[in-house]
């Protein structure tokens, strides 16, 4: 990657701060992924083991040197492990999440946590309808057992079409427990358990499975009855959100049960008197990444940025107080607040970071405590030093929230409209274009040009994540947008109101994704593998887009990875990830860092589905 500033993001905002950055001499990322080139070629192909101590063991590619570890595993064996550990990384964080989730929904029922409180109703009730229980405790306590079930499947493994969940029992990978799931994956890949790449890659789906269709499923309803399923609600995106006369906090990682409680503590009559007595004109939260989401979409809090501008915030000089919990939250930053007065703050026991003032999330108290981080910093806001203060002054608008339920209330109630559209041709079909940003792909670029070819060409884009971020702050998320569309799809979003683009959550809401598939796919009368659709992750960095990755497909939808993941070293599961799973699955992966080609290829497979359903 060049040092060229215009390399490094398409976001202006992202531009001008790492002109700021560098003239102030402060590394970020991509300075980091810089001085590691040239990056492990074993690692990249994924042939490098470290499972055991007869190790570091690693095959040559080139079948010149070592062709096998000390234990005899081969390149496929070993690339084959590593990737189901990713997917049991990735899958163990979102699950986890969930958990935490879980946790607190219990707390509030039994009214140990007064700060949460049921904003849906309707939800709950058809939750506990689900679960077949009659109190709020009941529910918690069945979705709680999900974590630890010796035999499944799990419960939301039934909201799949009936051809689905038969596939899945057939190849005997439907979900039992979701930590049942993961800790399988790690026995399988310990040394001398599991040396059958196919085997393992099985296990892999199972595990992501537990995921899409357990862990991250639960994290989305279970937030939505605490804080209320999104609706559509304007709000604004990119670094300018920062106000330069404010208290500025920022909320970052992906949990809401933190950011929730900053939302309303900021807001509070005693702390913003204070902000003022400080001499600022108020509070003003953002978000950034999947924490950001979920106050974006439910709130429409604006949102600072998305994963490789956390590092940018800070060199503003404007940030107050930079708030975590979980995920995605780079280790640098509390260095990096060091060279400012922002206090770089860790809540959760779980995520602790070097350089950061630790003030842990209870879920008994946890308004308090956010109340005390909020008060934290609009203290500091006294020691901002002016002269440090570099905002840029770009921000877009965006409409966000279109959870499925606000996207069949759009539609009058039912779906039969999109479906009517999808029939008549005006929309192509639909593409999930989601996932993180990677200095490995000039930040954006990915997304963004992607998402405007799928749109282009009257394919309707449902998007979550980082993703979601890199189109708000293009502009994409605007019922104006649509101008950029085909004229099938404009027409549509044009009667409707609605942007091309939807933007329908965090990471765990790629669950929302799963459950308007198979909503699809049962008023079709056909699977999820038979829909026009197709998924994509332009600048995938985290083990959770793995696992994510690969429920996709587990659950039968094509899927390109637009950076290269550590697979290529074995040909076996190379092959079986892009082939030979079509047959098992009907889902499989492309990888395709080129967007409009990656477009391309997710349109031919769209007209393709068409053609097979005859439309
Ligand atoms: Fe090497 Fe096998 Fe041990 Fe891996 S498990 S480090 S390949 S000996
Ligand atoms: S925040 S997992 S960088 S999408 Fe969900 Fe963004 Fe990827 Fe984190």
């Amino acid at each position: 990657m060049a040092k060229n500033i215009k390399d490094r993001s398409i976001d202006p905002a992202s531009q001008e701060m790492l002109a700021v950055a560098a003239k102030a001499g402060l590394e970020t990322a991509w300075d980091r992924f810089d001085k590691q080139q040239p990056q492990c070629g074993f690692g990249e192909l994924g042939l490098c083991c470290r499972n055991c101590n007869m190790g570091p063991c690693r095959i040559d590619p080139f079948g010149e040197a070592a062709t096998k570890g000390v234990c005899g595993a081969t390149a496929d064996i070993i690339v084959a492990r590593n990737l189901l550990r990713a997917i049991a990384a990735g899958a163990s964080a979102h699950s986890d999440h969930a958990r935490d989730v879980a946790h607190t929904f219990k707390l509030m029922s039994e009214g140990k946590a007064p700060s949460y409180q049921v904003k849906d109703q309707a939800k709950l009730a058809r939750l506990m309808k689900e679960y077949g229980v009659s109190t709020q405790v009941d529910l918690a306590d069945a979705v709680l057992a999900e974590f630890g079930k010796q035999e499944g499947p799990i419960q939301f493994i039934s909201r799949a079409p009936a051809k689905r969940q038969e596939i899945w029992k057939n190849l005997g990978i439907e979900p039992r427990g979701i930590d049942r799931e993961i800790v399988e994956c790690m026995h399988k890949t310990t040394m001398g358990v599991d040396n059958d790449h196919v085997n393992l890659l099985l296990q892999g789906l199972r595990a992501s499975l537990a995921d899409g269709w357990g862990g991250s499923m639960i994290a989305t309803e279970l937030q939505d009855i605490m804080f209320g399923t999104p609706t559509p609600v304007r709000a604004m995106a990119n670094l300018g959100v920062l106000e330069a006369d404010k208290v500025n906090i920022i909320v970052h990682g992906h949990e809401p049960l933190l950011s929730e409680m900053i939302v309303s503590a900021a807001s509070d009559p005693e702390l913003v008197d204070l902000a003022k007595k400080q001499g600022a004109k108020g509070i003003n939260v953002a978000g950034m990444c999947c924490t950001g989401n979920e106050i974006l979409v439910r709130h429409g809090i604006p949102i600072a940025g998305n994963f490789l501008q956390q590092e940018l915030a800070v060199a503003t000089g404007a940030v107050d107080a930079m708030v975590v919990d979980v995920q995605c939250v780079m280790p640098a930053l509390g260095a990096l607040a060091g060279c400012f007065h922002t206090k770089f703050i860790s809540t959760s026991p779980k995520a602790k970071f070097p350089g950061a003032t630790h003030m842990e999330l209870k879920e008994e108290s946890a308004y308090e405590t956010a109340k005390q981080i909020v008060r934290v910093a609009v203290v500091n806001y006294g020691l901002r030093d002016p002269t440090k203060v570099h905002i840029p002054n770009i921000k877009s608008e965006a409409i966000v929230g279109f959870s499925v339920e606000a996207i069949v209330g759009a539609l009058g109630g039912t779906l039969k409209p999109l479906l009517d559209t999808i029939a008549s041709g005006a929309v192509r079909g639909v593409a999930a274009v989601v996932g993180c940003n990677n200095p490995k792909v000039k930040q954006d670029y990915g997304h963004v040009n992607l998402v405007k070819e799928l749109i282009r060409n009257n394919v309707l884009v449902v998007t979550t994540g980082c993703n979601a971020q890199a189109c708000a702050k293009a502009g994409l998320l605007l019922p104006e947008a649509a101008d950029l569309a085909g004229d099938g799809l404009k027409a549509v979003c044009k009667a409707l109101g609605v942007p091309p683009v939807l933007h329908m959550g965090s990471c765990v809401d790629i669950s929302r994704i799963m459950v308007a598939c198979a909503a699809i796919a049962d008023a079709l009368g056909c699977d999820i593998s038979d829909l026009p659709a197709a998924a994509a992750a332009p600048e995938w960095m985290s083990e959770k887009a793995v696992a994510i990755g690969a429920y996709v497909v587990g659950s039968g939808v094509y899927t390109i990875l637009g950076t290269i993941p550590p697979i290529l070293g074995s040909q076996g599961v190379t092959e079986l990830l892009t082939e030979g799973i079509k047959g098992v699955t009907g889902g499989a992966f492309a990888v395709e860092p080129d967007p409009n080609k990656a477009a391309k290829l997710m349109i031919d497979h769209i007209e393709a589905q068409r053609k097979k359903l005859g439309l």
